[in-house]
């Protein structure tokens, strides 16, 4: 790579840090935070220089790799992309289309090629077993937008650079700089709030990073913000505060949800939540009267067993104040490729529960099942068992709940492939692994993030390493699976038509649809203009997608959306790579009712499927917990990222971080002291963690940082290894979802805590 500095964004979290990255004699020589990026201003975290152990990591597989007797042996591409396609040809030929599992993990997210090849790849593939760590995460928010403004991906996104006042309700993003809020230098942005005079509130079941800026905190048990919430609705009925503002004809069902508050007074659910009658009386009259403010929820309330419930009532919050579309409170974004757009006007808004998953009934969500149930379908026999399993990008084994079981149902495949330049807790079980090139190996365009952004901007970069002949990006595998299986399927050969499509799509890869989508969209060169546009390759292309598909029908978009009509213009491909810092699209700004998506045009504060779980929540209230009872919440560290990165020296080092900490009295009750190991236990499932005393936990609340573990077997991960901690997912139970969405409980399970006898037990197997 040529020698001076790059400029990109780091696609590790939400937050699309721009980075500077300077390159001498073809090697990484610093990486900082890029000041002309018109989102994050120059702010970096220190995960940034990840991106360049993770590059210059030797543990990285750079070939396909095949499991065997002697261990794992390096294959060629063609051979490997052989065995695969056919072995899960025969296993669908044999058992079903259902008999392959398919897990697509979080790092897809953060790569338009994998996002644009997922599709067709899951479609070749054609079975409904399909899963992701969604519902390990904002599935509850996909929800409420679905419900509340027809759209699953229309998400109200705080307006943190003009709000006067930000209630932050189970989200720490001082730890994880943010979350369905691309929010890069939180600080900074809180810093500036406060000098305009604003104020922050948190409410956590721990005194967070982030509770530790906060001017008002609050302890709240872990489960509970469901009470506090509606109490807050209630309050704001008693008090006749309800003003909607610039939704106030747009809401209906006023009345119902009106209702459905009656028996959550403050007083009713002080106790419950531990929070003071009089707190939550003040909360919900802070938001009422301030006219820029916004209340935010996030992991902590969605992946809990009223998950639902909660993220519904937080939207409502915002609603009933009047925040939502308004400069300062919550407002959707305008990011110039809109997904959200282009899926409305083709019908894909999202659904929910039109199948339901074949062991336990769950619901489907856009297509895929709660990833808890997975050890179900691989374990439970009958037609549709999982026997063949494909992980693109993901480490369910440490981020699903009750990783040892679904540990296990991995050994009993038939066949496992991952997409996956890692050897680790999930990918050991696979019998080839395809790795695709690095970050900094590909090009790279924030197609989700974007839409989640606290400011509208587009950026785009190009890859600054070639990786060489011998490298497959991620979205070169996935076609060359999925075009292979089509093959097979129809017996050998493709249409014509249909195989120069495959061809034409294999060649230009995703930027051309990138540039396309500039193009025609919001602010592009051609806005509204598709027609007439398309290459012949590119229509060939769009032709392979599933029906309906929002790129697809991409060629009949010839008008104008109206609410793009006063944005202002000229973005292509060309533009952004003449600006590789960014461009700067402007401040979030109102877009109702033309960003509604409802069938009546309205917002709908009262779905049926909520109302009807209420009633888990009323018998709930009368419920109390039984003394000496703990329950276990999860947590993040700015050095650590989900399960993946702790193989990058310069992260892990330093004071260990996998601990459960406690608060003194539980600690003095249960004559645990700093240092000492604890064995956290659920039924038969238990992990081993040294203590950390402190007076920032809840009493009766404990808490585990998600992605630890690697003590497994057979990994090849030797810094992660040498740092191993637990994994609270071995503790946490699969059995427990949120009823409404399916999503997994990982915040408010009871665990019993005592002092680890080492000597009459051993440690959870490896
Ligand atoms: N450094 C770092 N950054 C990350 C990640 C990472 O692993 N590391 N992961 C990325 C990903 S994939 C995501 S989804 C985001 C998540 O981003 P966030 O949603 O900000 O996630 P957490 O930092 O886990 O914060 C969750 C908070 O909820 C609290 N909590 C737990 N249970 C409850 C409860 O019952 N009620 C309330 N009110 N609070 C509760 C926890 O104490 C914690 O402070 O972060 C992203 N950014
Ligand atoms: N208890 C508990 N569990 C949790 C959470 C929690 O807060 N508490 N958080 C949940 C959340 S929010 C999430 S998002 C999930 C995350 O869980 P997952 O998505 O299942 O997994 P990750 O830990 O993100 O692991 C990512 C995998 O992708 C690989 N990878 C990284 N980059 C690439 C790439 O570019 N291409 C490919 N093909 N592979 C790549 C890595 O090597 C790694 O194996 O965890 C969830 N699990
Ligand atoms: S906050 Fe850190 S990990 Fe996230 S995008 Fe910015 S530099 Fe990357
Ligand atoms: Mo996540």
């Amino acid at each position: 790579m040529q020698n001076g500095t790059h400029y990109r964004t780091c696609h590790l979290c939400e937050a699309m840090c721009g980075v500077a990255v300077e390159v001498k004699a073809g090697k990484i020589a610093s990486i900082r935070g890029d000041e002309k990026d018109p989102l994050s201003r120059g702010h970096i975290c220190p995960k940034a220089v990840a991106l360049q152990d993770l590059h210059e990591d030797p543990e990285r597989l750079r070939k396909p790799v095949r499991k065997t007797s002697a261990g794992w042996e390096e294959i060629e591409w063609d051979d490997a992309f052989t065995i695969v396609a056919e072995k899960l040809h025969s296993t669908r030929t044999t058992h079903g289309r259902n008999s392959i599992g398919v897990y697509l993990g979080n790092p897809n997210v953060h790569n338009h090629g994998s996002l644009i090849a997922t599709m067709p790849f899951l479609r070749a593939v054609g079975s409904q077993n399909r899963f992701s760590a969604t519902s390990n995460d904002q599935l509850p928010h996909m929800l409420a937008s679905l419900e509340i403004f027809g759209h699953q991906v229309l998400f109200p996104i705080p307006d943190i650079d003009n709000t006067d006042l930000f209630i932050c309700i189970g989200g720490n993003p001082m730890a994880s700089n943010g979350s369905l809020m691309t929010v890069p230098d939180f600080r900074g942005r809180l810093k500036a709030l406060k000098q305009r005079g604003g104020k922050m509130i948190v409410v956590d079941p721990r005194r967070s990073e982030t509770a530790k800026l906060a001017e008002e905190f609050h302890f709240i048990r872990p489960g509970t913000d469901a009470f506090l919430l509606m109490a807050m609705v209630n309050t704001l009925f008693a008090d006749d505060l309800i003003r909607p503002g610039a939704a106030e004809h747009l809401v209906k069902d006023l009345d119902l949800l009106r209702l459905a508050s009656l028996p959550f007074t403050p007083d009713a659910v002080a106790e419950c939540t531990g929070i003071a009658a009089a707190s939550i009386r003040g909360l919900a009259r802070q938001l009422a009267n301030t006219p820029k403010a916004a209340l935010y929820t996030r992991m902590g309330t969605s992946t809990q067993t009223f998950g639902s419930i909660t993220t519904w009532l937080a939207y409502c919050l915002n609603i009933l104040t009047g925040k939502l579309d308004t400069v300062g409170g919550v407002m959707f974004t305008q990011p110039a490729i809109d997904l959200i757009a282009l899926g409305a006007m083709s019908g894909q808004r999202g659904h929910f529960g039109k199948r339901h998953s074949r062991v336990k009934g769950l619901p489907e969500f856009a297509g895929e099942y709660p990833a808890s149930t997975m050890a179900d379908e691989m374990l439970t026999p009958g037609e549709g068992q999982i026997r063949a399993f494909v992980t693109v990008a993901g480490n369910p084994v440490l981020s699903s709940p009750n990783g040892r079981r679904l540990d296990e149902a991995l050994t009993g495949l038939d066949f496992m492939v991952s997409v996956d330049y890692y050897i680790n807790e999930t990918t050991r079980h696979a019998d080839i692994i395809l790795p695709p090139t690095a970050a900094l190996e590909r090009s790279h365009y924030d197609i989700i993030f974007n839409m989640l952004a606290v400011r509208n901007v587009s950026k785009y970069s190009e890859a600054l390493f070639d990786a060489g002949p011998g490298s497959r990006h991620d979205w070169q595998i996935l076609l060359e699976l999925a075009h292979r299986l089509e093959k097979l399927r129809k017996g050998g050969k493709l249409p014509i038509r249909s195989e120069l499509g495959w061809q034409a799509f294999k060649r230009l890869g995703p930027d051309p649809i990138i540039d396309l989508l500039l193009r025609t969209g919001p602010y592009g060169t051609d806005a509204g203009r598709a027609r007439g546009l398309l290459e012949p390759a590119t229509s060939l292309f769009l032709d392979l997608l599933p029906k309906p598909h929002p790129l697809r029908d991409l060629a009949k978009l010839s008008s104008l959306n109206p609410q793009w009509r006063e944005l202002p213009k000229g973005l292509s491909l060309k533009r952004l790579k003449d600006n590789p810092s960014g461009v700067d699209l402007g401040a979030l700004r109102p877009t109702l009712p033309n960003r509604l998506f409802t069938r009546d045009g309205k917002i709908n504060l009262a779905p049926r499927r909520y109302l009807k779980d209420v009633e888990r929540l009323n018998q709930k209230l009368f419920t109390s917990l039984s003394p000496g009872q703990l329950l276990l919440i999860g947590r993040r560290h700015v050095r650590s990222n989900n399960s993946w990165m702790h193989n990058s020296h310069r992260l892990v080092k330093g004071k260990v971080r996998c601990t459960v900490l406690m608060h003194p009295d539980d600690a003095k009750r249960l004559n645990l002291n700093e240092g000492s190991s604890a064995e956290i236990r659920a039924d038969e499932r238990y992990v081993v963690l040294p203590v950390e005393v402190t007076e920032d936990m809840m009493p009766g609340v404990v808490s585990i940082p998600h992605g630890w573990g690697h003590n497994r077997d057979g990994t090849v991960q030797s810094t992660a290894a040498a740092h191993a901690g637990a994994s609270i997912n071995d503790v946490l139970c699969d059995q427990i979802t949120d009823p409404v969405a399916g999503t997994s409980v990982l915040n408010g399970q009871p665990v019993t805590v005592k002092v680890w006898q080492s000597k009459q037990q051993p440690l959870p197997a490896a």
